[in-house]
């Protein structure tokens, strides 16, 4: 990476808006800004100007003027990247931002690869690895609590939970390193029980951290919901009623669905991801077999299903066998047609027991509010999402802590074992190399280099 020289990137999307953002950042930014900056007070020189204020006038292609802007300075080290900041605001349109990006590049800077000013604010250790993630899950948080996992971990939530962890144990492995070095002293062990006191509060403290791991990545990527039912039971017209909109296509003729579909609904800020599926029956048909099997892979990954079942039929063998291969935990059971059926009189309602089963009618729109509420009380497990903690939101983040974990069960079980000072050396070692990888301070160059790649640019 190199990070002496000054880079520029258009930071907005492309396409017509309101407003479009440049960004440039390093030594030559205010400079290269300068020369092509026209301001409306006269005599401003944005070398001399006040930081952290917006400008404005005009951008000119030589006496050409190319477009009204607002110019915002931010001087080193207050800043994004914590470099010397240019921001350009002009109208949102593409040809405007790309002229005035390529008046800047032909100054001799650079343009940005993506993620690159986010790339210079980790080196530079404005952001641990955890918080430039959070700013990149906040990109493309696609519900309220998605942005709510982001805000916390760009808050730095994470961060400071596995610096307390890092720390009990430092303070462990300093102590061995410090036995190491002056064993010819014949120096006695006698914080033993501290040791094991610090490394089992660090345990429970991951532990609790791991524990956190689903509902963070529930709460960032959504809730993957299947609708699983036979044939002809409505899936497809209850995935229609819950977007409120015809997605689905929908017919009388059992098997119309052959291949999974997905749409995002959000109910209460959680994002759900419903996932409308083939339905599951014996055939000798090659295409709707595929299908099938898709239907149960989709089952089997699913955060939460909804069985959809017909109210306004005999229970068939083939829901039998649903019924029987559902988790009650992750299951609600949709009863729908309800229309077809006379006072709600449902005679195999003793079927159902240990289940949580809503009445739907998928046609008329009825009971969506109450299937809504059974299906974020079964993701969540009823607990209050809404409440701020630290959270491990993705399998980097998560694999890391677990290496970090097991080291340190080893420590512990070395401690107690009394294992010689060298070996407990090594498995500290361990345990804060992990620690150190998910906050980035050990993390390897090509992984750091793939998780900034997968950045916009401009960000
Ligand atoms: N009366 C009534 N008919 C419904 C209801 N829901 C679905 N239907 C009808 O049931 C038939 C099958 O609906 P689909 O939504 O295609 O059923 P599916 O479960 O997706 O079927 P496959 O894709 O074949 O597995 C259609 O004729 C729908 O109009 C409902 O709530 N009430
Ligand atoms: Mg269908």
């Amino acid at each position: 990476m190199n990070i002496d020289d000054t880079i520029a990137a258009i930071a907005t999307a492309m396409g017509p808006a309101g407003i479009g953002v440049i960004r440039i950042s390093g030594s030559e930014s205010i400079a290269v800004t300068q020369s092509l900056f026209r301001p409306s007070r006269a005599r401003l020189n944005l070398h001399q100007a006040a930081t952290h204020r917006l400008y404005h006038g005009w951008i000119h292609d030589g006496e050409q003027p190319v477009d009204e802007v607002m110019i915002t300075l931010m001087r080193a080290p207050r800043s994004y990247t914590t470099e010397d900041v240019v921001e350009i605001q002009c109208h949102g349109s593409v040809m405007v931002l790309q002229t005035i990006l390529k008046l800047l590049l032909d100054q001799g800077i650079r343009l940005a690869q993506p993620g690159e000013f986010t790339q210079r604010a980790f080196f530079y250790g404005r952001l641990d690895l955890t918080q430039v993630e959070a700013v990149s899950d906040l990109i493309h948080a696609r519900s309220r609590l998605g942005i709510q996992a982001a805000v916390n971990q760009l808050r730095g939530k994470l961060y400071t939970a596995i610096e307390a962890v890092k720390e009990q144990v430092a303070y462990v492995a300093a102590l061995v390193e410090a036995l190491i070095d002056f064993s010819d002293e014949d120096e006695e062990f006698t914080h033993r029980d501290d040791c094991i006191q610090r490394l089992g509060q660090a345990r429970q403290d991951l532990e609790q951290l791991l524990a956190s791991a689903e509902r963070g990545k529930i709460m960032r990527s959504g809730l993957g919901t299947a609708l699983i039912g036979r044939p002809n039971v409505g899936k497809s017209s209850l995935l229609n009623a819950l977007l409120r909109e015809k997605r689905a296509i929908v017919t009388d003729i059992p098997g119309t669905t052959r291949d999974v579909i997905e749409e995002a609904i959000q109910i209460q800020g959680l994002a759900l991801r419903l996932i409308d599926t083939a339905g599951i029956r014996t055939t000798d048909n090659v295409v709707e077999n595929e299908g099938i099997e898709r239907s149960r892979q989709a089952w089997e990954s699913a955060d939460v299903v909804v069985l959809v079942l017909d109210a306004s039929q005999p229970l068939t063998s083939e829901d039998e066998r649903l019924l029987e291969d559902s988790n009650p935990h992750k299951t609600v059971i949709a009863l729908n047609k309800k229309d077809l059926l006379p006072h709600s009189d449902l005679a195999w309602k003793d079927r159902l027991e240990g289940f949580d089963a809503v009445f739907v009618s998928a046609t008329h729109g009825e009971g969506m509010d109450a299937l809504e509420q059974a299906l974020f009380r079964k993701g969540t497990h009823g607990d209050d999402w809404t409440h701020e903690q630290a959270m491990i939101t993705n399998l980097r983040q998560q694999q890391a802590a677990q290496e970090a974990l097991a080291a340190l069960d080893l420590a512990l079980e070395g401690l107690e074992a009394e294992v010689g000072e060298e070996l407990l050396a090594v498995d500290l070692g361990s345990c804060l190399h992990a620690l150190g990888k998910v906050v980035g301070e050990t993390t390897a160059d090509d992984l750091l280099n793939r998780i900034f790649a997968e950045f916009c640019i401009g960000k």
